[in-house]
């Protein structure tokens, strides 16, 4: 049995690659480990959020957590703010982190470079709270997609400083990444990846997106001239998001894609994804509007904050004594 962590930000609408990178892994993984998913929503207010939007964003990401497969029976499902070892030990994270390392994180120079002078400070201690978030379940595990690759080589970098200095206090977590899915790109600018804060939304597949959306945008999705449904990711990035997309929904390798579609062109292959996709995701957008008003959600999440609160607390208790920052 592991134990397995992750989280998502309750910033902005959920996207296909939120779901094909992290989601949909989650509730494969609940059978025989000790599972932790969170909603992340202090990580969120490392850029500004509209109180309202994330309140209501918080509780969406919860119902969607479920209505993708993650059974609370099995799963602990809670969210970060409710849990105060998260910012406490992301605290005391902050305090083994050299900037230098911080300001070397792509994540963190990307979203600097769009804030001009105004740069929160957030957004920089940013991997020490996720360090923080990891850590405190003693996870070994961790599934995200493969943009935090970074982050999760810093996490592991302050737990091994960390015990180097005051003792094995953290286990050291690794990556979990899938097959496919794990980077979906931008529709439109098919070289960055599908982010739910892109200001273009027709360049994202939200996960509540209605089946015509889905449809408009995979048949507007950027690709090239070839006419050639063929893998291959640097020349044709277009059409290798597009064969990724449908090999991770419909289970298939990219081989047996570009033999189903030898000779087809991009008009049928682009129809057959946006059907592929639109079922995929029916299910969860049908559970979706079942939760997200029923009272039934707010148990689960009370009884999450207590269950991963009672695993946070004995950590952070070892993490106090190790420090000297006990007084008895
Ligand atoms: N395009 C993607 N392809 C595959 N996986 C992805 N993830 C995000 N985008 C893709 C995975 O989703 C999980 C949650 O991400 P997050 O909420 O922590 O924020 P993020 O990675 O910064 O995702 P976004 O959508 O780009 O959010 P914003 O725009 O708010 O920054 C992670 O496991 C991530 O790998």
């Amino acid at each position: 049995m592991s134990i397995i962590f992750s989280g998502i930000q309750p910033s902005g609408n959920l996207t296909l690659g939120n779901y094909l990178g992290a989601l949909r892994n989650f509730s494969k993984m609940q059978d025989g480990n000790e599972c932790y998913y969170c909603v992340v929503n202090q990580h969120a207010i490392t850029v500004p959020q509209d109180p309202k939007l994330l309140h209501e964003r918080t509780r969406a990401l919860a119902a969607i957590y479920i209505a993708s497969g993650l059974d609370p029976e099995k799963s602990t499902l809670f969210v970060q703010s409710e849990v105060p070892e998260h910012a406490l030990l992301g605290w005391i994270m902050m305090t083994q982190s050299y900037v230098g390392e911080l300001e070397r994180m792509t994540q963190y120079k990307d979203k600097a470079s769009k804030r001009g002078d105004s740069i929160p400070a957030g957004l920089l201690v940013y991997p020490p709270l996720m360090a923080a978030d990891i850590l405190l379940y003693q996870t070994n595990y961790v599934p995200v997609g493969d943009d935090q690759k970074q982050h999760m080589e810093i996490t592991r970098d302050l737990a091994q400083r960390f015990n180097r200095l005051y003792g094995e206090v953290f286990t050291i977590p690794d990556i979990y990444l899938g097959h496919d899915g794990t980077r979906v790109m931008s529709l439109q600018e098919p070289t960055k990846k599908m982010s739910k804060s892109d200001d273009n939304t027709t360049a994202t597949i939200y996960l509540l997106d209605e089946p015509k959306a889905i449809e408009k945008k995979i048949k507007r999705a950027q690709t090239d001239s070839e006419n050639s449904v063929h893998y291959d990711r640097e020349n044709k990035p277009g059409i290798s998001n597009l064969i990724e997309i449908f090999s991770a929904v419909t289970d298939r390798t990219h081989e047996e894609v570009e033999t189903a579609y030898a000779g087809k062109g991009y008009g049928a292959f682009k129809k057959d994804v946006a059907e592929a996709v639109i079922a995929a995701l029916e299910p969860i957008q049908a559970r979706y509007a079942q939760l997200v008003n029923d009272p039934e959600l707010d148990e689960i999440l009370d009884k999450g904050a207590a269950k991963a609160h009672a695993k946070a607390s004995e950590t952070y208790e070892k993490v106090v004594r190790a420090m000297g920052l006990n007084r008895k």
